[in-house]
């Protein structure tokens, strides 16, 4: 077998082409086609690994002896993976809060686990300072360049499979890296026109906050559940998309999110974090319906996609514990 470096010399990568499902419950409650573009079942349970996939190899072939990823535990679960593949060590720094799975998972991986502060802005802080060290190289959750560039191959996938450019895509915003790779993505298969419905929940909602001021504004704190969407401040290239597409920041509440996660378990049989939940309330709490009455979405939607981000901060336990604290039980 071959090394994995020499694997991805030859323009290999960690991420496997996902699934695109027609969902049919999703589809009812829309009044439109509507497809799952499945990341939930990408390796390291998420997205992340596009993007982090990618910069994980080219930091491997200039010698970067040692990862480090500060997250809200998704990326630091993707970083991890490629590290174990591309046998170098990884620390993942996550905030303390971190769900105890993960953290498992994680040393599963063989990666070191250090929980710092209460959010991940802090985490970021220290990941920053240990990349400091000779060889180390920090890997960026969603705010670099190579991040937003592996995220791309996400809508070549979609490219492929539908042929014709859906109504709107809908997706979930933390820091906004998969907001600026779908973009990107968009962009270079000629679907600039395609209107993308940016998901957030109230609490973890700072590239609405930055929407609507037109600069980039730093949230007071992280309130919400969502703690994968728990950025302080977008990325500044998040905020720049806008001008260049049609994006359209919508913000939901906790509990609609956790609401659709519960109802997603139930229609799809598929288990994703509150992150992902935010991505699928836009379907789940009528937003989209409203979108349309307002005008603000075509009334005529020739099909919706949907990015399940996927997430590994839940299980069974966990969305019960999500709902009693959210008076849902
Ligand atoms: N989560 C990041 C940042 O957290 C992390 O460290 O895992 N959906 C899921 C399941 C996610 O895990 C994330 C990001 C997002 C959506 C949002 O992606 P982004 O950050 O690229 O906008 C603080």
């Amino acid at each position: 077998m071959e090394s994995p470096l020499a694997e991805c010399a030859k323009g290999g990568h960690f991420h496997v082409v996902t699934p695109l499902l027609e969902s049919w419950a999703l589809s009812q409650v829309a009044g439109t086609t509507v497809f799952l573009k499945c990341e939930n079942v990408q390796p390291a349970g998420s997205f992340k690994i596009r993007g982090i996939g990618h910069f994980c190899q080219e930091a491997a072939k200039k010698g970067c002896r040692h990862l480090v990823c500060s997250s809200g535990g998704n990326a630091g679960l993707a970083a991890a993976y490629c590290a174990r593949k591309l046998g170098i060590p990884a620390t993942i720094v996550l905030p303390e809060g971190a769900s105890q799975p993960v953290v498992k998972r994680l040393q599963g991986e063989g990666a070191e686990v250090q929980l710092v502060g209460m959010v991940w802005d802090e985490a970021n802080l220290r990941a920053q300072e240990l990349a400091r060290r000779d060889g180390w190289v920090n890997v960026p959750p969603f705010d670099h360049p190579l991040i937003w560039d592996g995220h791309v191959s996400l809508v070549r996938e979609l490219k492929a499979a539908l042929g014709s450019p859906p109504g709107a895509l809908v997706l979930a915003v933390g820091g906004g890296g998969l907001l600026a790779g779908v973009s990107a993505g968009l962009a270079e298969v000629g679907w600039q026109h395609v209107p993308i419905v940016a998901m957030e929940t109230r609490g973890a909602h700072c590239f609405n906050a930055a929407v609507e001021a037109g600069r980039l504004v730093t949230l007071p704190s992280i309130t919400s559940v969502a703690k994968c969407l728990g950025a302080k401040t977008v990325a500044a290239r998040a905020l720049a998309c806008t001008q260049e597409l049609r994006i359209l920041s919508e913000v939901v509440e906790d509990s609609e999110a956790v609401t659709a996660v519960q109802r997603f378990l139930d229609d799809e049989r598929m288990l994703v974090e509150p992150a992902c939940g935010a991505a699928l309330a836009a379907i789940y709490s009528g937003l989209l319906g409203k979108l349309q009455a307002a005008g603000r979405l075509s009334p005529t939607l020739a099909s919706v996609v949907v990015i399940v981000c996927g997430g590994n901060s839940i299980d069974s336990r966990e969305l019960q514990e999500l709902k009693a604290q959210l008076g849902q039980s």
